[in-house]
């Protein structure tokens, strides 16, 4: 169906959400629809954030708020969801859009396998009533679905639309853009060459799925990097959690803009715990660029002042490989942790590929090598 006539059934006046690949037809018609309103249309770091938001939207107007969103996200959401939004305590009424990755028979990517098989589980679980739209999925069906989820939003409750793959759609074509020039791909070849065989923890999408490549090419194998494929936001965690135990070695983390900010508490944590041997990457083009380029927060903040105030022993924000060069050599011999941000273009290779290794294969590859420094 249309995003448009999905956007018509629900009713909803405010939306926020995380972007899903899946709902980009949705994220594309609301950003054409809205522009960049806040009270309309909000990008979210999280999908906890989102929930939360639209608590408030709704204590403000009584009205009932969207929450668009990636499965991967509804680790995310339970905590609101059970604690907040639950009729069994504030009754706060919330329609969730729900992009199934990973749904049971439809190949899928490792990481998106397990939560796929649980999606429709955890919202029973949570006492959120759903509907499933797939590609045959008429608009008569969905509005009889949204009329039979009327009375239980009244009452309190939540329900959720969950997506199937190329169930929406929109016709109109959504560019999005920034200012910089430098390939998030380029930049991870920089990195990868700096760390040398010093461990890499990446973070979720395109970013590891590139560094796996440049191991190919480089046929250097895939013992050096940790792939955090799913767990999205938490790469700096798992860095630091290596680097507190293996303080000699360099530990280097290659971040997203949007991963960041989803857990940004994790970089007040690294500055007060002080690892000198942590190198933390913000390959940031203020994008969600693996699942369509919809814009984050990152754009219009100061990721390096904010990683100084958290207690980073030195921050850097680089605009081109030559500046990013610089600063890579001089985080191998400074003490950190240091924040190294590199501003980057929007884009990827069309036939990037996918890593061919299990996610297993790649923790038993790392730990060997982790087990040898
Ligand atoms: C909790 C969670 N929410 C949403 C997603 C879907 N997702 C995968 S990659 C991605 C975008 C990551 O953005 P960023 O960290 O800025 O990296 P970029 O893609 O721009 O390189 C999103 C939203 C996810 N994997 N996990």
């Amino acid at each position: 169906m249309k995003a448009e006539a999905l956007i018509d059934i629900l009713g909803a006046e405010f939306y926020t959400g995380v972007p899903d690949s899946q709902l980009k037809a949705l994220c594309d018609c609301l950003t054409d629809l809205y522009g960049s309103d806040p009270r309309r249309h909000l990008i979210a770091a999280n999908e906890g954030n989102c929930a939360a938001l639209a608590a408030g939207y709704h204590l403000a107007s009584g009205k009932i708020p969207a929450v668009y969103m990636q499965n991967s996200g509804q680790g995310n959401i339970i905590n609101p969801a059970a604690s907040l939004l639950s009729d069994r305590v504030y009754g706060i009424p919330v329609l969730f859009i729900i992009g199934w990755r990973g749904e049971p028979g439809v190949r899928d990517e490792p990481q998106h396998v397990y939560q796929g098989e649980v999606t429709l589980k955890l919202l029973e679980d949570m006492d959120i009533r759903s509907f499933v739209i797939d590609r045959e999925t008429s608009c008569e069906e969905v509005r009889a679905a949204m009329d039979g989820f009327r009375p239980l939003l009244a009452a309190g409750k939540s329900a959720a639309f969950v997506v199937r793959k190329g169930a929406l759609t929109y016709d109109k074509k959504v560019v999005y853009r920034n200012g910089h020039t430098v390939l998030r791909e380029e930049a991870i070849r920089h990195i990868a060459a700096a760390a040398g065989s010093d461990p890499v923890v990446s973070t979720t999408g395109k970013a590891s799925r590139e560094l796996f490549e440049i191991r190919e090419q480089a046929g250097q194998g895939h013992r050096y990097d940790f792939l955090t494929v799913g767990s999205m936001g938490h790469s700096s965690s798992i860095a630091l959690g290596i680097a507190l135990q293996k303080p000699e070695t360099k530990v280097w983390c290659i971040d997203g803009d949007g991963a960041a900010l989803m857990h940004m508490g994790a970089m007040a944590v690294i500055g007060t715990s002080r690892p000198e041997n942590l190198v933390h990457i913000v390959i940031n083009n203020a994008a969600h660029e693996t699942v369509g380029g919809m814009p984050t927060a990152a754009g219009g903040i100061d990721l390096p002042a904010i990683a100084l105030a958290c207690g980073y022993a030195g921050v850097a924000a680089a605009d081109t490989l030559e500046e990013l060069d610089a600063e890579l050599a001089r985080a191998r011999s400074a003490p950190g942790p240091r924040l190294i941000e590199i501003k980057c273009a929007l884009g990827a290779r069309a036939d990037l590929g996918r890593p061919t290794t299990s996610p297993q294969e790649n923790k038993q590859a790392f730990m060997a090598h982790l087990s040898k420094l």
